[in-house]
């Protein structure tokens, strides 16, 4: 079998105007949807986030994936290595890192090709199912009132449930609690994280112990400021929140930091800021940054190199979760064979699908869940059958929306003009 092809199509997707450390999020999300095209007359799928960046890398490699065998990883990637490129995942809750996401997307899409050459599923291709079901979390966000403007989700009226709530505002304790019903009620989730960076701690705070009043202690909850506080901010705050968070998620910024308050606040710190590739691996031996490593295919670059981290987490004694952005089914379908594959996964999964959820998805048959799980699928590769018309859409929203990278300062000072980032706030 060998690639002959390979499309690489950026889209924009509704989403909701949700609140975080670097600003807002625009009415649209960005990813980009890979296509390799094999002789057999197969297709290959992957999703990343999208920007303009990672979309000329993806055409840069083209000459390395076209011609080659998908089961041949190790000499598509032969060019492309980590250390060769230095780039820094950057200051943004998100990483910016271009590299990473090109080997996910390429790497991802062989290994649904290489599922679908030989009638497996891809768990089965990276070791078989740990698991039959996988759990996500509750993805809890301050959020003004909208659902993602005229790009798809639109304002009902007669909505009732977590359609509706979706469109609501949520700006305080209050507002948090209501949300976080809605989405538990709809996807029957058993854990829930809040999206903070965005008020005074106390005040995010107070959200965490309203949940906590509102759904009882069983509920594990847990906070991600995304490196907006200082050292003492976040020990402070911290103790006010032990007996109240599972874990507590980049409170600080850097392994050093995060050494400091985990040292000092009896809660186990998370991270997907900052032990986020390999070569910060010594870093986090030596400091003890973390606790918990949140995993992610799409910045780890790849499958195989999840598994590496689990291994490492294994044998370093972290727990392991997977951290998300907003993403379509492919990227979700690709959390789930990854996540039923790793024995070691101690912590139910970041989704942001419950924001995405609806009438935008490019997948024609969208994973289900079902008591906050997704059962994984036994179809051959990936599982997703692609809505080529929707997919063509979707790229025609994102040529119409003209952006090509996330910037959520710019959309932030659109609501409170001469707003700024700031890498730590409070
Ligand atoms: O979607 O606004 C967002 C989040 O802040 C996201 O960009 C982060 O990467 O979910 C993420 C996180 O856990 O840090
Ligand atoms: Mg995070």
């Amino acid at each position: 079998m060998k690639i002959t092809d390979i499309h690489i199509t950026p889209i924009a997707i509704a989403d909701p105007p949700l609140l975080n450390a670097a600003g807002l999020h625009a009415p649209f999300a960005l990813r980009i949807i890979v296509e390799l095209v094999t002789d057999s007359g197969l297709s290959g799928w992957g999703e990343v986030p999208g920007s303009e960046g990672t979309r000329q890398a993806l055409e840069q490699f083209r000459d390395h994936v076209v011609g080659k065998d998908p089961f041949q990883l190790n000499a598509i990637f032969a060019a492309l290595t980590e250390s060769a490129t230095g780039e820094a995942r950057g200051t943004a809750p998100w990483d910016q890192r271009q590299t990473v996401h090109v080997q996910s997307a390429i790497e991802v899409a062989c290994y649904d090709l290489m599922g679908k050459a030989i009638g497996r599923p891809v768990v089965d291709l990276l070791g078989g199912k740990a698991r039959d079901r996988v759990p996500f979390a509750a993805y809890l966000f301050y959020k003004y009132e909208g659902a993602g403007g005229d790009f798809g989700l639109g304002l009902d009226e007669s909505a009732t449930g977590w359609p509706a709530a979706r469109q609501q505002a949520a700006l305080d304790a209050e507002g948090i609690v209501a949300q976080a019903k809605a989405m538990v009620d709809h996807y029957g989730f058993k854990s829930i994280k809040l999206k903070g960076g965005v008020f005074e701690p106390a005040v995010e705070v107070e959200s965490m112990i309203a949940l906590q009043e509102a759904f009882g202690k069983d509920v594990p909850l847990r906070l991600d400021p995304n490196a907006l506080w200082k050292v003492d901010t976040a020990i402070e705050y911290g103790k006010k929140l032990e007996g109240v968070l599972e874990y507590y998620e980049d409170p600080v910024r850097g392994q050093e930091n995060m050494a400091a308050v985990a040292k000092a606040v009896d809660i186990p710190l998370a991270t997907n800021m900052c032990t986020t590739s390999f070569a910060d691996l010594p870093g986090s031996v030596q400091w003890q940054s973390e606790a918990i490593i949140l995993s992610d295919h799409h910045f780890w670059g790849g499958f195989r190199a999840s598994l590496e981290l689990a291994r490492f987490c294994r044998t370093f004694g972290r727990g392991l979760s997977m951290h998300s952005n907003s993403h379509l089914g492919i990227s979700l379908a690709a959390m789930v064979h990854m996540a039923a594959a790793v024995p070691n996964l101690t912590y139910d999964l970041d989704t942001h699908y419950p924001w995405q959820d609806g009438d935008i998805e490019i997948v024609s048959n969208p994973l289900q869940f079902v008591d906050g799980t997704i059962a994984v699928s036994d179809a051959p590769g990936l599982g997703v059958e692609i809505d080529r018309e929707k997919l063509a859409e979707l790229h025609e929203k994102y040529i119409a929306c003209g952006l090509t990278e996330r910037n959520d300062e710019i959309e932030m000072q659109k609501v409170q003009p001469g707003w700024t980032f700031q890498p730590t706030r409070w």
